[in-house]
């Protein structure tokens, strides 16, 4: 196999949770362009329908199911219905995620929870419910959306930056677990990106747009479409001996201090 022929998934069957709009969707449709069937799912009908559009103006048959990530017995089912209905899912990337920007102090015990329920408990819920068939079918590839926050704290997103700690620690210990049948579980952990997740941070005049820009050596918020090319390679033959990385896309972030004072 050529090294650029490592990078196809023809064949392959990717599962995209909360793939409706945002990262997930830009993952999800360059995995369609490199041949993979897509399969995505939400909370509402709402959603799926938003999502469909979406895909169908992008010329992608994808397929949407309603489903919570966090209710375990119905991910079991989607699961089988998903592998009945398109096939064995070849790739899982756990992308569905909420945040709470609320002081610590503030936080109620139950909005703690959820965050860490839809960050945290769900990737494992779904990735409980894919890797049998996995090691059944002879591997695949499980990719955890983590954050800057599986590196570093601020103000105000104690849930979230937990959740995606432990989601670090997750992805490892998978890939701990799993190496030996051929699954691969690897992060891609965002910067800080253009999506209606960090809409309030982006509004007109708002402290944090400056904050993260001088934050940035790329001097600019990511955008969707800067995540489609490490998360093909993550999903694909090119990245089979990668296992338990985080890949940061980030425009480097995490490697800098801050721009300097003029
Ligand atoms: P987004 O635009 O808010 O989209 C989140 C998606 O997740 C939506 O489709 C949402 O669907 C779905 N979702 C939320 N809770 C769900 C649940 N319980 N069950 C099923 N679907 C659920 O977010 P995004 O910015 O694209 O972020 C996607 C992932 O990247 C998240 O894990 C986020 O933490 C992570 N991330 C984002 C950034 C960033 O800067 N944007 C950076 C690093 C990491 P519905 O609400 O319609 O059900
Ligand atoms: C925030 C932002 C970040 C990004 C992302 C950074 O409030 O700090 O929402 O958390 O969403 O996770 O990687």
């Amino acid at each position: 196999m050529s090294t650029l022929d490592k990078f196809s998934l023809e064949g392959k069957v990717a599962f995209v949770t909360g793939a409706v709009y945002g990262i997930g969707f830009a993952m999800a449709k360059t995995y369609a362009e490199a041949g993979a069937k897509i399969v995505f799912n939400a909370r509402s009908q709402a959603s799926i329908d938003r999502g469909l559009a979406s895909y169908k103006e992008a010329g992608i048959e994808a397929y949407g199911y309603v489903c919570d990530v966090t209710d375990e017995i119905a991910v079991e089912k989607l699961v089988k219905q998903i592998e009945a209905e398109v096939g064995t899912i070849d790739i899982l990337v756990n992308n569905a995620g909420i945040i709470k920007r609320i002081p610590m102090l503030e936080m109620s015990i139950d909005e703690y929870r959820e965050v860490i329920d839809i960050d945290l408990t769900a990737p494992f819920i779904v990735a409980k419910a894919v890797i049998p068939s996995m090691i059944a079918k002879g591997g695949g590839k499980i990719i955890n959306i983590c954050s800057m926050m599986s590196e570093l704290g601020r103000e105000d997103v104690s849930a979230y930056a937990s959740a995606k700690g432990g989601l670090k620690m997750l992805t490892k210990n998978i890939a701990s677990e799993f190496g030996s049948y051929n699954i691969q579980c690897n992060g891609i952990g965002p910067g800080y990106i253009a999506t209606e997740q960090t809409a309030p941070l982006r509004a007109d005049g708002h402290p944090f747009n400056n904050f993260i820009l001088a934050k940035t050596p790329a001097n600019r918020w990511g955008t969707p479409e800067d995540l489609e090319g490490p998360a093909l390679f993550l999903a694909s033959a090119a990245s089979d001996f990668v296992n338990g990385h985080i890949l940061y896309v980030d425009g480097g972030i995490l490697a800098y201090i801050g721009k300097q004072p003029s």
